[in-house]
């Protein structure tokens, strides 16, 4: 296996964007509990993120979302960024919770409504140009709830047409993402289910359009690294949402409910060239309901680069003489040689080299960060939902 050493030099190419939507409240229909210091602004969002960077090292952008993150001057906020320390990144465009949405955006029978969703993914881009990000996300609610309620074959044609007129407003440095997910909130079909449909958009776009995979997105069972290792083998692995489910899209911290099948995703994206590919963008998608949000969010940070490590740390040339024997309680043993490596004491070390904490929960949590932001922020709004 490789030792730690000769991993810290590719360590340092780890960037992982961090939400905007994760320092504000969330929950479930059932209760949204409010955080004492929530932020009340996109500024306020902003400087959170930047404390999780400046306590790991690891998150140096944060993605907004609009119109969650609506402000009158964009490029304050972005100085504002670049004041603490980060940079904005993508911009997530959102047309799931307005009432003209409610049967479909992009996807939508009206060409009124479409245009509408169009003209939205306009404002995202113009927004993108003036913080000078690069990606456009887009995530749709788009589906249908009964068998017969849309016409499958014709949502997918308007669809095609929609994305082909965002498309073609990038500019040439910008990007079109495309997510998928499975299920809800349609319930019987959604537009873009899953990577093949995402990949197939994509695919007809042109270069710059790409597919977003949420690991919160899959039916149970799903081999996810399979995915990955497939789009880096086609080139259209644009980014990740990386989060935890137990049941469904339970956006919980990254690395929580499978730290072996996180382990097994970035053995796929160190093996495809994804890993330290500023093409292969690492995004967190996570809220924080019921445990503090800037803890949550470092907590989840350290957790890709613990297993970042030790997917780097796989001894590839073991693995691959193993394999190519026919060895295969060998390879297994190599896999796990690294999955069962403690890197912590390691990655501690190493932080404290480039003059971070080692332990970055317990030094912000001596910081006294929470309860100042508690004592000076008060009327903190929700992520979402109608913020
Ligand atoms: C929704 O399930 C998706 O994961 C999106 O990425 C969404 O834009 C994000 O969760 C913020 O709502
Ligand atoms: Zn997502
Ligand atoms: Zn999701």
């Amino acid at each position: 296996m490789a030792r730690f050493a000769d991993i810290t030099g590719l360590l340092e190419r780890q960037a992982i964007e961090l939400p905007s939507w994760a320092f504000g409240n969330s929950g479930t229909r059932f209760k949204v509990f409010g955080t004492p210091g929530t932020p009340r602004t996109p500024f306020e969002k902003v400087r959170d993120a930047a404390t999780v960077h400046e306590y790991t090292g690891l998150a140096p952008t944060v993605a907004i979302h609009i119109p969650w993150d609506t402000v009158d001057d964009y490029s304050l906020l972005s100085r504002t960024a670049h004041d603490h320390g980060i940079a904005l990144g993508t911009v997530n465009s959102n047309t799931f919770q307005d009432d003209e949405y409610k049967f479909g955006s992009l996807t939508h029978t009206d060409p009124v409504i479409r245009r509408r969703a169009i003209d939205h993914h306009y404002a995202c881009i113009d927004i993108l140009s003036e913080i000078g990000a690069r990606d456009l996300k887009i995530w749709l609610a788009d589906g249908t709830n009964y068998p017969g309620q849309g016409d499958i074959r014709r949502r997918q044609d308007l669809l095609a047409e929609s994305l082909r007129a965002i498309y073609d407003r990038l500019g040439p440095d910008q990007r079109l993402v495309l997510e998928y997910k499975l299920f809800e909130p349609a319930f019987y079909h959604t537009d873009v289910p899953d990577w093949g449909t995402s990949f197939a958009h994509v695919s007809a776009l042109g270069d710059r359009a790409m597919v977003c995979l949420d690991t919160g997105h899959h039916a149970p069972g799903t081999n996810i690294e399979f995915i990955v290792a497939q789009l880096l083998r086609l080139g259209r692995l644009g980014s990740f949402d990386f989060n935890s489910r137990f049941y469904a899209d339970d956006d919980l911290i990254v690395g929580a409910a499978d730290p072996f099948q996180l382990f097994r995703i970035l053995v796929e994206v160190v093996n495809g060239g994804g890993y330290g590919n500023p093409d292969v963008a690492f995004m967190l998608d996570q809220c924080h309901n019921i445990e503090a949000k800037i803890p949550g969010q470092i907590r989840s940070v350290l957790n890709v680069q613990e297993m970042t490590a030790r997917a780097l740390l796989l001894d590839r040339d073991a693995l691959r003489a193993a394999q190519d024997s026919g060895d295969v309680l060998a390879a297994s043993a190599v896999f796990m040689d690294a999955f069962y490596t403690d890197v912590r004491a390691d990655l501690a070390a190493w932080r404290e080299n480039r003059g971070l904490p080692g332990d970055p929960m317990a030094a912000f949590a001596a910081s006294g960060y929470l309860d100042r932001i508690a004592t000076d922020r008060v009327g903190g709004r929700q992520a979402g939902w109608g913020a």
